[in-house]
């Protein structure tokens, strides 16, 4: 507790996971997600209207919503039904958020609960001074026309409320899986992809090094709600570590998206690299980085060296742009106190990293960014037989590109 101010210095982050694709995710990440500081606290809770999905759950902090009118049923694919069961239990909900500083919101839209009730939730959450980034699981094409519209319409409402919102095309899945996959191995692929973008910021908030990045940095890079989100991740190892790390980012099939916006107005870069990792190389990468994909001068960047690595690097950007040309919020701390974080690179010791010695992290690369429709942002999308047509052909039928 800082006595001056009477705040506590700590972070809090809560993820929450709502519908039954978001209490999946959070029960699978929930010993996954590691914080490298005990000021930095990350916890857990798990919403749905459906009982039966909440007891299959490990997590303790559990949320039946519309427990005295509902009866413990799901939202039956309906999302105004979600949305009316949210709406009754504001006042409850609102405990959850309570102290809360940084609040995940994990939902798969399409369905009743996720579509329905995420913008309830993540208004609820804003309301109390919380910063919110939904990651959103947008269903297969496949899955149908209502579907597919509900959870457009959802991706819009909670931009409404959101610091910022990450989508992830379940479609894209189709890129990546084995022909004789099953549908729940192809789910877990998506679920990983979120735990590990959660798991990357907050290995970023919370990780000390050459260049540390702070919740304080998060939230005046994201000083506008109703933005578009940047947000990628990548990783390199072996010789070619550092271009296989930008190769990673360059070559996400979501930046391959005609319409898509390449630059954010407002960008957060961190970089993990290895004991072997140059403050000459820190700096080419951070430049090369920044120069792709901010389009203006406010960036901030982070820079980490795990001493346990070597020919290593990983790479965090998170960014927004303000295409509503809205006014700056103005955020009241909850409980913490954040410092300001260094803009440019100074020599530290790379004993100050603090990273576990036998992570596993595996290859892999992946960009998740939202598609800007410019002009056509207010139509409704082009839906034909269930088909989203903004959505490049090769994403939809799952055809795999090689770059
Ligand atoms: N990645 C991933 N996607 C899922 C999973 N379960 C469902 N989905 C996707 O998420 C969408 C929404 O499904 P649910 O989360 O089950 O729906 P809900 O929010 O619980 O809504 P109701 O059951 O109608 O109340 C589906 O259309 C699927 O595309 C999962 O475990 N992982
Ligand atoms: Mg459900």
């Amino acid at each position: 507790m800082n006595m001056a101010d009477g705040m506590s210095d700590q972070v809090k982050a809560k993820v929450v996971g709502l519908g039954g694709a978001g209490c999946n995710i959070v029960n699978e990440m929930q010993n996954e997600v590691i914080s490298f500081s005990d000021k930095f606290l990350v916890n857990y809770s798990v919403i749905n209207t459906d009982i039966a999905s909440l007891d299959r759950v490990g997590v303790e902090s559990k949320f039946l919503l519309g427990q005295s009118c509902h009866r413990g049923l799901s939202a039956g694919g309906d999302a105004e039904r979600g949305k009316r069961i949210a709406e009754n239990d504001r006042d409850k909900l609102s405990q959850l958020f309570e102290e809360q500083d940084l609040v995940f919101l994990v939902a798969g839209l399409g369905g009743g609960t996720g579509s329905g009730a995420g913008s309830v939730v993540a208004e609820i959450a804003a309301a109390s001074n919380a910063m919110v980034i939904a990651f959103a699981i947008l269903p297969f094409s496949i899955e149908g026309e209502v579907r597919y519209k509900q959870a457009d319409a959802a991706v819009r409402e909670l931009r409404n409320h959101c610091d910022a919102v990450i989508t992830l095309p379940n479609d894209l899945l189709l890129q990546q899986i084995d022909k004789n996959a099953t549908v729940s191995e192809a789910f877990r692929l998506s679920n990983e992809w979120i735990m590990r973008a959660i798991n990357s910021l907050v290995r970023t908030l919370s990780l000390t090094g050459l260049i540390n990045l702070d919740f304080g940095t998060l939230q005046s890079t994201f000083c506008y709600r109703g933005g578009k989100t940047l947000f990628g991740i990548a990783e390199g190892h072996g010789e070619d570590y550092v271009k296989e790390a930008l190769r990673g980012l360059t070559l996400c099939p979501l930046l391959q998206l005609p319409d898509s916006t390449k630059k954010a107005d407002s960008l957060l870069v961190n970089i993990i690299g290895g004991k072997d990792l140059t403050l000459f190389q820190v700096n080419d990468i951070l430049k090369s980085v920044t120069e792709t994909y901010s389009s203006k001068a406010n960036v901030n960047v982070g820079a980490v060296i795990d001493p346990e690595k070597e020919q290593y690097l990983e790479i965090c950007i998170i960014g927004t742009t303000n295409v509503l040309g809205k006014k700056p919020i103005s955020r009241q701390k909850n409980t913490s106190t954040t410092s300001a974080s260094h803009t440019t690179p100074h020599a530290g010791s790379p004993s100050q990293a603090q990273l576990p010695t036998n992570e596993e992290q595996s290859n892999f690369s992946f960009l998740l960014k939202e598609d800007d429709r410019g002009l056509f942002e207010k139509t409704e999308r082009n839906l034909f037989n269930g088909e989203d047509l903004d959505i490049p052909s090769y994403i939809r039928r799952g055809i795999k590109i090689s770059f």
